[in-house]
């Protein structure tokens, strides 16, 4: 019950742009109410962007809500949530994963969330950031030899790129190397199958879950 009220109050101070208080509700709500920081992020942040995304969609926000939302977002990652969550498992190492959002994509928060969640888990991330082009990620297979590849993607418009990333580790005879793990806003799960990933992930959770099951490792 307070544990609802304070999440949707989250979202009205978010989608009111009110960096203050928006900040405030969310460090009462983890460190007064004990909720789940993750818990903030996919029930009051992530639904604050649907409708964001929705409102820019309608016409009733523009490009400036879209990029203060972002920086918003961003803030209370790195100052709130990040470092609440730097407790657990960390320190195994369960494998490596490369990560990048594909090219023409500058969208990171997801995949920023991706693979802070993977680094807490056990996972040693190594992040290509954002506008990464399939050369690139090959580059980054052959070089580092992760356990797995991890793509981001939130534009309907670039989400071929998957493919082609796919496409080119197979010319290079690395696609059997490596497990491939896709997700954002753009990926469903049966592109994912079309496309041969190994695995799909709708939120970072589901993301480091798949991404132990394809080693074999314990949920
Ligand atoms: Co953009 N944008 N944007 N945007 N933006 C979307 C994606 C859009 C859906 C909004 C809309 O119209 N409804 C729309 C795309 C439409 C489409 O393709 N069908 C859109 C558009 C059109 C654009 C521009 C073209 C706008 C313009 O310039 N006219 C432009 C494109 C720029 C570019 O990339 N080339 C643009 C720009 C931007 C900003 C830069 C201003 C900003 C991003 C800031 C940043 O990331 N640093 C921005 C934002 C904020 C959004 C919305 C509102 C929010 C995205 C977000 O951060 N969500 C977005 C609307 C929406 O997504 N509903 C929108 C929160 C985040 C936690 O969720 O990223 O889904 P998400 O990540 C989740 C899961 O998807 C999953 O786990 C994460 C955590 O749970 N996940 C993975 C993500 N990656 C994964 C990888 C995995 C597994 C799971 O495995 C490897």
């Amino acid at each position: 019950m307070v544990e609802g009220k304070i999440l949707e109050d989250i979202k009205e101070r978010f989608l009111e742009f009110d960096s203050d208080e928006t900040k405030r509700l969310v460090k009462r709500a983890v460190d007064e109410l004990h909720i789940d920081p993750l818990d903030v992020v996919e029930k009051a942040l992530r639904p604050a962007m649907g409708v964001v995304g929705e409102k820019f969609e309608e016409g009733e926000f523009f490009l400036s809500e879209l990029i203060v939302s972002g920086q918003l977002f961003k803030e209370i990652m790195s100052e709130i949530i990040e470092p609440r969550l730097s407790v657990g498992e960390a320190g195994r190492r369960l494998g490596t994963v490369v990560i990048g959002t594909v090219k023409g994509d500058l969208h990171d928060i997801g995949k920023n969330i991706v693979a802070t969640m993977l680094r807490i888990a056990g996972f040693e991330v190594i992040d290509l950031g954002v506008d990464v082009p399939a050369e690139k990620f090959v580059e980054a297979v052959e070089k580092y030899r992760p356990d797995i590849l991890g793509m981001s993607a939130l534009l309907t418009t670039v989400i071929d790129e998957i493919k082609h990333v796919i496409d080119a580790l197979k010319s290079k005879g690395l696609r059997d190397k490596v497990k491939i793990v896709v997700g954002g806003a753009a990926v469903t799960e049966s592109f994912a199958k079309e496309v041969g990933a190994d695995g799909y992930g709708k939120d970072a959770v589901e993301a480091v879950r798949v991404c132990k099951k394809l080693l074999g490792l314990k949920d």
